[in-house]
């Protein structure tokens, strides 16, 4: 059991999603705005549905804070569906079905595994979990650890970086403005963005989703969390899975990552330097801030990909799981483009796997002590 762990609980249309949290040290001041305004970012960008329209996430908290503090308690976290008022009589809790069941299944969503596997007649017993709707839990539970990980100097941002084919151009990215400008993609190449935009729209007008590429980036990361000596310590392998947890995302890399199978090895990695006032430095970061599983001081940098929306409004072919008739998929009201959603999403989830390997490396009782012994870990290993 790490030092650090969340569930989450809710449906897409039911009352509201929860969280509960628990390993967060003692004496963190919580600023609740600066939660709600990733709440608000995983709500923006181009290509979100109708349901964006109703909702106005906020995070509120039930337990383990007072008077802004964190007490060493588990968090409870949650988040209100406004769309629940048009669900509840179905998803009543109690009483009988109100409508239809859903039952044409979508190829590439839970639908037809779901039912098989829960024994159920109605899509939508599967559909409501599945959905992306729980990441705002996640966000929630992520906006809590990266105002930690703020307290231990570090911080988390991410940008898009290709939508549907359409690539921001690296060379034309100031990386110190990731995650401090104002782009409704989430994508600091504002020409791509444009064109980004353009092809949104164009999948839009024919019933066609779209997915894409995004980095989330660690800076400040102190070197040594995780480690080389067991495979579930290796940061880069909980990095991975954590994002591979991410509704609809099918690959992660981590620095070069896909690259590597290019690059001969005098090219693949980060040579060393050295300068009296900065220690041993690197040039380049293709390694992506982890070697050997562990962070080596550098920019940690995770990328993901996320497959276009299953729910088309041009549905692909499926057959119907009550009559067996070959039919079309189901239309759910949904997204055109939710990966500047997801890069907001895999923000929360790194800061999540972050700040227990902080955790781990340095305690967890209170904020007062783990500072301290990561202050002295810095200050020995920056001596050596
Ligand atoms: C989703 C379907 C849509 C999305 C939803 C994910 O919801 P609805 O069926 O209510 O229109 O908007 O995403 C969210 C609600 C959200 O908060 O991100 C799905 O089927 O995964």
């Amino acid at each position: 059991m790490g030092s650090l762990r969340f569930l989450t609980a809710g449906e897409s249309h039911g009352q509201c999603l929860t969280a509960i949290v628990e390993g967060i040290p003692a004496g963190l001041k919580l600023d609740i705005d600066e939660m709600n305004r990733d709440m608000a970012r995983r709500q923006q960008g181009y290509g979100r549905g109708g349901r964006m329209k109703i909702e106005t996430d906020r995070v509120e908290i039930l337990s383990g804070v007072r008077f802004g503090e964190t007490m060493g308690d588990p968090i409870t976290l949650r988040v209100t569906n406004r769309d629940w008022a048009n669900w509840e009589t179905r998803m009543s809790v109690f009483g009988e079905p109100a409508a239809e069941p859903v039952t044409a299944a979508r190829p590439g969503h839970a639908d037809l595994t779901g039912i098989k596997k829960y024994n159920r007649q109605d899509i939508r017993d599967i559909l409501e979990r599945a959905s992306a709707r729980e990441t705002a839990a996640r966000v929630a539970v992520g906006a809590l650890a990266k105002q930690f990980l703020r307290a231990c100097g570090m911080e988390v941002v991410s940008q898009v970086c290709n939508i549907g084919g359409v690539a921001a151009a690296a060379e034309n990215i100031d990386r110190e403005v990731i995650g401090r400008g104002d782009s409704e993609l989430n994508c600091y190449d504002a020409a791509a963005e444009e064109t980004m935009k353009e092809k949104i729209r164009a999948a839009k007008a024919a019933g066609d989703t779209l997915g894409g590429t995004f980095e989330v980036i660690v800076r400040h990361a102190p070197l040594g969390l995780g480690s080389h000596i067991q495979w579930d310590r290796r940061l880069d392998a909980r990095l991975a899975g954590a994002m591979m947890s991410i509704q609809a995302i099918k690959g992660v890399e981590i620095g070069a990552g896909f690259a590597y199978a290019e690059l001969p090895g005098s090219q693949a990695h980060d040579e060393m330097f050295y300068d009296g006032a900065k220690q041993v430095y690197r040039k380049t970061n293709r390694a992506g801030g982890l070697e050997g599983g562990m962070t080596n001081g550098e920019e940690v940098v995770v990328r993901a990909v996320m497959k276009p929306i299953p729910t088309l409004m041009q549905p692909l072919h499926s057959v119907d799981v009550r009559s067996h008739e070959e039919v079309l998929a189901c239309k759910e009201r949904s997204d055109v483009c939710a990966v500047s959603a997801a890069s907001v999403v895999g923000e929360a989830m790194t800061a999540f796997v972050m700040a227990e390997a902080v955790l781990e490396r340095f305690g967890s009782d209170a904020m007062v002590d783990l500072l301290a012994a990561m202050a002295a870990y810095k200050a020995r290993v920056q001596e050596g």
